[in-house]
């Protein structure tokens, strides 16, 4: 196994569900954190309960992973302890708006675009060179498995889950010959502040979307990713999908409401 103690692991978007999850998860592998997200007083939070009852090194940035320019700098003045990074996990993403493309606000393809992959390149870009470097590291991209089906009113969306899936495989290519792992773990429905934040604190419609089924939680989705962290150095996990044992596909989700 690769353990993870004193490893460095960089966990985009923590302040909420999948990443605060891995956040939690990785400090308690003993990982030494490097975590971001806009909202920093839930950052700050998270940071002071990670290093009061883990007692990890913890290193909190207030980030907008849409900032180019921002990202750069963040990464490149890291404290000395934090600057190797031996784990990304790129999870900082959402929806925002559901519906045909044509009645979409563009304001919201925009901001799915600048964040689920302009600001996943971003970041990954910051990080990797460093990682091609010293011939080590280890990219895991948050995806979906609408990054393999696509499902009405969401075309923007699982586009750009679409494209996190290519970037995975060439990010894979272009590392070949190196020992630097690339990994997408691909959830399906997980309930967290996702639908809250698609449809924009319509609390009827998001709270809807895990109604009468099963959903993951975001603890599922820490768990997978740090399975596929700590596989041997020599293994490379290339793709985790998970879904609810009540999800199929993307569209087919059971709702008789049966317990499990
Ligand atoms: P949440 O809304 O609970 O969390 C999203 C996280 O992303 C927050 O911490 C948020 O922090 C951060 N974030 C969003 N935009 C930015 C930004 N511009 N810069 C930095 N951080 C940002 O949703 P989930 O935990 O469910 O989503 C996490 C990832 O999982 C996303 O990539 C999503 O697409 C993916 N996913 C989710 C599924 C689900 O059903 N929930 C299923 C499959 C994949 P802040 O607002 O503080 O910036
Ligand atoms: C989020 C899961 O199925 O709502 O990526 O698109 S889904």
């Amino acid at each position: 196994m690769y353990d993870l103690a004193d490893k460095t692991i960089f966990i985009t978007g923590a302040t909420a569900g999948i990443g605060r999850a891995c956040a939690q998860a990785a400090a308690a592998a003993g990982a030494r954190l490097i975590i971001c997200g806009r909202r920093s007083g839930m950052l700050v939070t998270l940071r002071d309960d990670l290093v009061s009852t883990r007692g990890v090194d913890c290193h909190a940035m207030t980030l907008d992973v849409r900032n180019a320019s921002d990202v750069a700098e963040a990464i490149s003045s890291l404290p000395s302890n934090f600057a190797n990074i031996d784990i990304l996990v790129n999870n900082a993403g959402l929806a925002s708006g559901y519906g045909p493309l044509h009645e979409l606000d563009p304001d919201d393809v925009e901001v799915m675009i600048d964040t689920n992959v302009k600001g996943l390149l971003y970041v990954t870009r910051a990080v990797v060179t460093g990682m091609v470097e010293r011939n080590s590291g280890h990219i895991i991209n948050i995806g979906s498995i609408a990054g393999h089906d696509v499902y009405p009113g969401a075309s923007v969306y699982c586009a750009t889950k679409f494209a996190v899936t290519a970037i995975t495989d060439g990010l894979k290519l272009d590392l070949h010959g190196t020992n630097i792992r690339v990994s997408t773990v691909d959830p399906g429905l997980v309930e967290t502040d996702f639908s809250k934040v698609r449809f924009h604190g319509d609390m009827d419609r998001a709270n809807a979307v895990y109604a009468k089924t099963v959903p993951l939680v975001a603890e599922d989705v820490a768990d997978a990713v740090l399975y596929v962290a700590t596989r041997p150095p020599h293994v490379d996990v290339r793709t985790l999908i998970l879904t609810s044992v009540k999800q199929s596909s993307v569209t087919m989700v059971d709702r008789s409401g049966r317990d499990l």
